[in-house]
């Protein structure tokens, strides 16, 4: 047996005293943990201390996680809809010819290219993407799209434009911490995150910065809360850029030698009219003043921007300036600072950064791929002759998380042909003509892609806990079925290579590269031959890895150095297979790249290696905020809602069950003490919530953390359960159901979810 044998014995043994290594889904800090399993349920969970990243921290979520492995309703054969709108269960075969026939009639009639992908990965689940690219491929599948472009395509319009890559903050070490619209004590996005704010929050030579109207778990533990008022950032950090430049706190000689763009951009901050620009935003004057010395005066500044900012007006604009703001004060490339960082496998491509191309249909702006969520619906139900004919979705449920849930539950309907690949029968699934049901995160060999450390970045592949649920399959068995129907596979020599891979990794790689040199259909659908081949050697239940087999090599090749830091040796494809060994056998995790600080520069791809300061395509823009702030808020609707924010007890819609949540079972709407008595209602009161895009019931919750006019409701909430023998039942309010798809960023078109118009009723007892 092979040293990868046994360990995969150890880890699929079912003996109940057992400890399984995987991780938790339910955010992208993708925490370690261990289980111990009674038959299929998780009996006991703890984190996992020899987990690379979190070394054993977890928040309250990932106790709950059975509520997701063991939820009613999971789906256990693929279903076919009827003409009358009720499904009925096929085999797997039928589905998989019918689907590969629904979608080649769609070719036939209009090509590929009015097919969309949707989804591709969740909070933990990013192993079925590689494989929906094979079948992307298979079909000539052009058009995509996912959540990143409902959130983070105006960061990577302006990232794109600045360092040609992504960056991220070491908040771990950070002398100065700023979040801005972000709640990491609820939301995370870095590792150990709770740990870290009280770390940060306890050592007085260090600054924690909060910029959020709401006094967040995160603003408590803050030197400095910033309560701009909602929608005012771009107007506060204006401001905090402009205090920078007239106080003389730019590092001039920095920015010469590391920037291109410094004095232009200096030009246009410097006179800024602070006074005015700290009115409109709320926030002191001699606040913004402080802030600024602190960040001028700091060895290094790590700055996280999240959905309080990317879903409010401004948000590319607010991207752009929080940026500009820690080039001015010299950010970047310093311990503790903020970098580019290297990637298993890159979330975004910024090719096309600065000549973005723009969607067919609806003319917004394709940013690394993707076209704007909040354009998709809109397209399709317009009679262009070039929209969307039919939709691929998996691991993603837009009906629910996208601007104004009916118009895309519409657009489905109106497409020729839909398949969504779930777990269970979500809002998404319920529209679709088959939906294929998927093994769950802890039935199948699964990874994150969202690893964004510097100058440790970690990875791990986590082996699966369980069987497949039966009826169910894992996302790579899916794709290579389809992508075999439809006659892809037939030209390729996989008997060949799958004899190469049983000769050892060396052979393999070999005849893999001289297949993929002689058909670019190899390369192309590269991640389905691999798991036919390479993926046969691996033990059972980590056939889906194999894709990454790939990126293990390229990893290698990229950043040798780093890699070899990391503590793997050889040279070439001896380091790739190195690194491939040990991310395939090591539940723990592995740091898979070790850089320099050095690095930061090198990792940057811009053309000059250098930051671009300026992008002149915003200096209008900013211009334009020394006129008065618009208001969005009217005597018709008075309240700004936050449709959506991160509590404790959310996860997106991963989590059905209500039973999970703890506390706030039903979701409430926060307000203001004083908001609360101007429409007559108590904590526990029901009020009814009106907003451009529609209406919902939801029960108060009157807390002074909110400010006035401002009021806010979860994510995730509204979704449909039924529990053991009982009805289905909603619980909470869809926030989508309040939103619309025109309420956006004039950019990347992303939405405006934190900042909707609404009318507060109180509903009478
Ligand atoms: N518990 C939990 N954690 C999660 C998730 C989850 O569902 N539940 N989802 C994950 C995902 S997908 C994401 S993208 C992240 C998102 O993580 P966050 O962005 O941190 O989460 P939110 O609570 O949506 O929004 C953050 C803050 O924005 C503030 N805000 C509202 N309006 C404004 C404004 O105009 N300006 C400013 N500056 N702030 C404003 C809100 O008060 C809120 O505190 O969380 C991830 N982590
Ligand atoms: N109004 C408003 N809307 C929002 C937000 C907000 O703050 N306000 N937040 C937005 C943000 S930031 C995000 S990221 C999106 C998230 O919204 P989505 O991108 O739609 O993602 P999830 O809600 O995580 O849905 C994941 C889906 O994957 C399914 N699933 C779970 N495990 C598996 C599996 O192993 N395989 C497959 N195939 N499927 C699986 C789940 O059942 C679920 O249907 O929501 C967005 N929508
Ligand atoms: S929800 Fe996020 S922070 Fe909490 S345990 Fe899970 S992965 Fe870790
Ligand atoms: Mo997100």
């Amino acid at each position: 047996m092979t040293d990868l044998q046994e360990r995969r014995e150890q880890t699929t043994t079912t003996a109940a005293d057992e400890w399984h290594q995987t991780a938790c889904i339910l955010c992208s800090a993708n925490c370690g943990v261990e289980v111990r399993l009674d038959g299929r349920r998780f009996a006991r969970i703890r984190g996992n201390k020899a987990h690379v990243g979190s070394q054993g921290y977890t928040c309250e979520k990932a106790l709950r996680l059975d509520h997701y492995q063991n939820m009613q309703g999971r789906l256990t054969a693929p279903m076919k809809r009827l003409p009358d709108g009720s499904y009925v269960e096929v085999d797997w075969d039928t589905a998989i010819r019918e689907v590969a026939d629904g979608f080649r009639g769609v070719v036939d009639r209009h090509g590929g290219d009015k097919i969309l992908y949707y989804g591709g990965g969740g909070q933990g689940n990013h192993l079925g993407g590689a494989y929906g690219a094979a079948t992307r491929r298979a079909l000539g599948i052009t058009r995509r799209s996912n959540a990143l472009a409902q959130e983070k395509t105006g960061e990577a319009w302006v990232e794109g434009r600045m360092f040609g890559t992504h960056t991220h903050g070491h908040f771990a070490d950070a002398e100065v911490a700023v979040f801005l619209g972000k709640n990491p004590w609820h939301s995370h996005g870095f590792d150990q995150a709770r740990r870290v704010l009280k770390e940060i929050a306890a050592d007085e030579s260090r600054t924690m910065i909060v910029i959020d109207p709401r006094r967040t778990e995160t603003a408590d533990l803050a030197d400095h809360w910033l309560a701009v008022k909602p929608g005012g950032d771009a107007y506060l950090l204006a401001a905090i850029a402009g205090a920078l430049v007239d106080e003389g706190l730019a590092d001039t000689a920095w920015l010469a030698a590391n920037t291109t763009g410094a004095e232009e951009t200096m030009a246009l901050f410097r006179g800024l009219p602070i006074a005015d620009l700290a009115e409109r935003c709320g926030i002191d004057e001699a606040v913004i003043r402080a802030v600024a010395r602190r960040l001028a005066g700091a060895s290094s500044v790590a700055v996280y921007e999240d959905l309080g900012i990317e879903m409010a007006p401004n948000s590319t604009l607010v991207s752009y300036l929080q940026r500009a703001i820690w080039v001015l004060v010299g950010a970047y490339g310093e311990p503790g600072g903020m970098s580019a960082h290297s990637s298993l496998v890159p979330l975004f491509s910024y090719g096309a950064s600065g000549n973005e191309p723009t969607d067919p249909v609806t003319g917004g702006p394709v940013i690394s791929g993707l076209t704007p969520c909040n354009e998709l619906a809109d397209g399709v139900l317009s009679d262009h002759p070039d929209r969307v004919r039919a939709m691929l979705i998996e691991s993603g449920n837009p009906v629910h998380s996208l601007a104004e849930s009916d118009k895309f539950r519409r657009a489905m309907r109106k497409c020729e042909f839909t398949v969504v690949i779930d777990i269970t029968m979500t809002e998404t699934a319920e529209q679709a003509d088959y939906v294929l049901p998927a093994a769950s995160q802890y039935e199948k060999v699964e990874t994150t892609f969202f690893g964004v450390g510097f100058p440790d970045n970690w990875a791990c592949l986590r082996p699966p806990v369980l069987e497949p649920l039966a009826g169910t399959l894992p996302e790579p068995e899916i794709h290579t079925r389809l992508v075999r129907e439809l006659g892809l596979l037939d030209d390729i020599d996989i008997e060949g290579l799958r004899a190469a891979a049983d000769d050892g990794e060396e052979a393999f790689s070999q005849a893999f590269m001289e297949a993929a040199m002689s058909d670019p259909n190899v390369a192309g659908i590269g991640a389905i031959v691999l798991y036919e081949t390479l993926g046969r050697t691996l033990p059972a239940g980590m056939e889906g890895a194999a894709a990454l087999w790939f990126s293990a090599h390229q990893v290698a090749m990229r950043y040798p150095d780093a890699v070899r830091s990391a503590g793997f040796e050889g040279e070439g494809t001896e380091l790739g297979a190195a690194l491939w060994r040990e991310l395939v056998s090591n539940p723990n995790g592995v740091v898979f790249t070790r850089h320099e600080h050095a690095d930061s520069w090198t990792l940057l791809k811009t053309p000059d290696q250098k930051i671009q300061l300026a992008i002149p395509e915003l200096f209008d823009d900013i211009r334009a905020l020394v006129d008065e702030m618009p208001e969005y808020t009217s005597d018709e609707f008075p309240f700004v809602l936050s449709a959506g924010e991160r509590r404790s007890f959310t996860a997106n819609t991963i989590m059905r069950d209500p039973a999970w949540r703890k506390r706030d079972a039903e979701g409430a709407l926060r307000l203001s003490p004083a908001d609360a008595a101007s429409i007559g209602v108590r904590d526990g009161d029901r009020v009814r919530i009106t907003t451009p895009g529609g209406t919902a019931v939801a029960v108060a919750e009157v807390t002074d953390t909110m400010m006035d006019g401002h009021v806010a409701l979860p994510n995730g909430l509204g979704l449909s359960y039924a529990p053991a023998g009982g009805d289905p039942e909603l619980t909470g309010v869809a926030p989508n159901e309040l939103t619309t798809t025109d309420w956006r960023d004039k950019i990347a078109g992303t939405p405006w979810h934190k900042h909707v118009p609404a009318r507060l009723e109180a509903v009478a007892r």
